[in-house]
C-alpha cells in the first residue's frame, strides 16, 4: 500500500521514532489499552505533493481556534488504538491532519482515516503555544507513568514544586536532563478545552507537566526528548518509592549539592 512516508526519508524517520517510543511506553506499562497520545508538528517536511493530496475525512472542529496553527500538518496517535499497536503500524494507528485556514478545523489527508487522538485540543493548544513563543519543539507526549501518577494522589505532592525538588534530588541526572522540572494541573476532565488551556499556561514555566490523578504532558524537540525527560523522572519516582519501601525516607541530594549539580551543568534554576 502506498503510503506519504515513501520516499520521504526524513519524515519517516520521524514517524519511526514516534513508534519506537510507543514500544517503550508500553513496555514500561505506561500505556493500557488506548492510553497516552503523540502528535509531532511535521510541517517542516511537507512538499507541494503532500500540500495538494486531498482530504480523505470530513472538516472537523479542534474545538478550540489556534492561529499559529494556519497551513501545518501533524502526525497524530489515533483515537482509540493502542501504543503497542503503533509500535509496529505507525501509520494504520495514527494519521496525518492539515489544519485548515480557519485554524480551527482539520482534515486527515493520510495514510488511511484515522480519527485523530481524544487529547487533539490539548496537543494542538501546546503546539499552538509553541509555534508562537518560536520554540523548536516540534513533539507533545501524553502517557500514564504509574509512579508519577501515584505520587499526584498525596495532596502535599501538588503543592507548586514540591515534587519538583524533591524527583530532582533523588539522582543528579534527573535535574540535568529534566531542567524545568514539573508542572502540576489540579484534575481537569480528560480531552476538555480547560485542560488544554491549563496545560499551556504551565508549559511557559515546565517542559514536563503532570494532569493530577490522570498522566503526564511533555512537550520537546523530537518525540525522544519528550520520552526521555518523563522517563528520567519516572526513574527518580522509582528510587523515592524503592527508598520508602525499604522503610526509609530517602535524604536526597543537599541543597549545597544540588546547587553545585546547577552550576557545573549551567542548568536554569
Ligand atoms: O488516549 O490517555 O487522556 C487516551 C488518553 C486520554
Ligand atoms: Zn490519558
Amino acid at each position: 500500500m502506498k503510503s506519504i512516508l515513501d520516499n520521504r526519508p526524513a519524515l519517516a524517520k520521524e514517524v519511526n521514532k514516534v513508534a519506537e517510543v510507543a514500544g517503550y511506553l508500553w513496555q514500561k506499562g505506561w500505556a493500557e489499552r488506548n492510553g497516552g497520545n503523540i502528535t509531532i508538528n511535521i510541517t517542516e517536511f511537507v512538499d507541494d505533493e503532500i500540500k495538494a493530496l486531498p482530504a480523505i475525512s470530513d472538516v472537523t472542529s479542534i474545538g478550540t481556534t489556534l492561529p499559529n496553527l494556519k497551513g501545518c500538518y501533524f502526525y497524530c496517535k489515533g483515537t482509540n488504538m493502542r501504543m503497542r499497536d503503533l509500535a509496529r503500524w505507525p501509520m494504520e494507528n495514527g494519521s496525518v491532519i492539515r489544519i485548515l485556514d480557519d485554524c480551527a478545523s482539520y482534515v486527515i489527508i493520510a495514510d488511511q482515516p484515522v480519527k485523530p487522538t481524544s487529547e487533539l485540543p490539548s496537543h494542538l493548544s501546546m503546539h499552538n503555544f509553541l509555534i508562537g513563543k518560536g520554540s523548536n519543539y516540534k513533539a507533545s507526549l501524553h502517557t500514564h507513568p504509574i509512579d508519577l501518577i501515584a505520587m499526584t494522589h498525596h495532596k502535599p505532592f501538588l503543592e507548586k514544586d514540591v515534587l519538583t525538588n524533591l524527583l530532582w534530588s533523588m539522582i543528579p541526572e534527573t535535574k540535568a536532563f529534566c531542567p524545568r522540572g514539573l508542572g502540576i494541573i489540579p484534575y481537569k476532565l480528560p480531552s476538555s478545552v480547560e485542560l488544554a488551556q491549563a496545560t499551556i499556561a504551565e508549559l511557559k514555566e515546565y517542559d514536563v507537566v503532570m494532569w493530577e490523578k490522570h498522566g503526564v504532558c511533555a512537550v520537546g524537540i523530537d518525540i525522544m526528548d519528550a520520552f526521555d525527560q518523563v522517563d528520567v523522572l519516572s526513574k527518580s519516582a522509582q528510587i523515592y518509592m524503592t527508598s520508602k519501601n525499604m522503610g526509609f525516607e530517602p535524604g536526597g541530594m543537599s541543597a549545597e549539592q544540588m546547587q553545585e549539580m546547577t552550576v557545573a551543568f549551567n542548568l536554569p534554576k
